[in-house]
């Protein structure tokens, strides 16, 4: 049993959202189409508090894109997004959501980020997709969404640990790209067994 795993085409992420990802628009379309090619659909939804930990407002003479060290590792600072209630938290009204089954929203504990569809960022506290997944016999994920250097990445890395097979559909996937992050994550996603196609193969 096979699922598609949307990530985060929310608006803040889309053309003229708070953090918006280059070309993130184009991957909607070509999501819709592979919607239709799948029983199980599972969305992400990047879902903070006002005042988040991850926001470079929070942090007194931050800016956005600065990094800093938590006890986690490093936390890239972010623009003010997807924050709950908000529009910009919204999936962007044309992707097709009807399909989906199971919605994960993550990112709502103010003092940790989360990236992954399975593990916050402390790679210790779960969501729970692992379990809805093994308990409805699906082993293989095709990963689609934004941002591939940030969220798809994580979830992709985590997927594979989680024991799937993940499969990233390259034109479905779009990235923020800081410092040739986009490259470094393809790279990191294929050495840790991900596999890659593109929509046309898989319909
Ligand atoms: C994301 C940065 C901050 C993502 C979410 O969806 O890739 N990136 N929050
Ligand atoms: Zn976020």
């Amino acid at each position: 049993m096979r699922a598609l795993l949307i990530i985060d085409v929310q608006n803040d992420f889309c053309k003229n959202g708070a953090l918006e990802v280059p070309e993130a628009n184009t991957v909607i379309p070509v999501i819709n189409k592979l919607i239709q090619g799948f029983d199980t659909v599972i969305q992400t939804q990047d879902w903070h508090p006002a005042g988040h930990s991850s926001f470079a407002s929070s942090h007194d003479g931050k800016s956005p894109y600065d990094t800093i060290e938590v006890d986690y590792g490093i936390q890239v600072l972010w623009p003010d997004h997807c924050v709950q209630g908000t529009s910009g938290a919204e999936f962007h009204p044309d992707l097709i959501t009807e399909k989906s089954q199971v919605i994960i929203r993550k990112g709502f504990r103010k003092e940790i980020d989360s990236y992954s569809a399975f593990y916050e960022n402390d790679q210790k506290t779960k969501t729970g997709l692992t379990g809805y997944l093994k308990t409805r016999g699906i082993k293989d994920l095709y990963a689609v969404g934004l941002a591939t250097d940030f969220c798809v990445k994580w979830s992709v890395l985590d997927g594979l640990k989680e024991g799937f097979n993940v499969t990233v559909v390259k034109d479905a996937v779009k990235g923020i790209d800081m410092d040739g992050s986009v490259e470094k994550a393809f790279s990191e996603m294929e050495a840790a067994g991900a596999r890659f196609t593109d929509s046309d193969s898989l319909l």
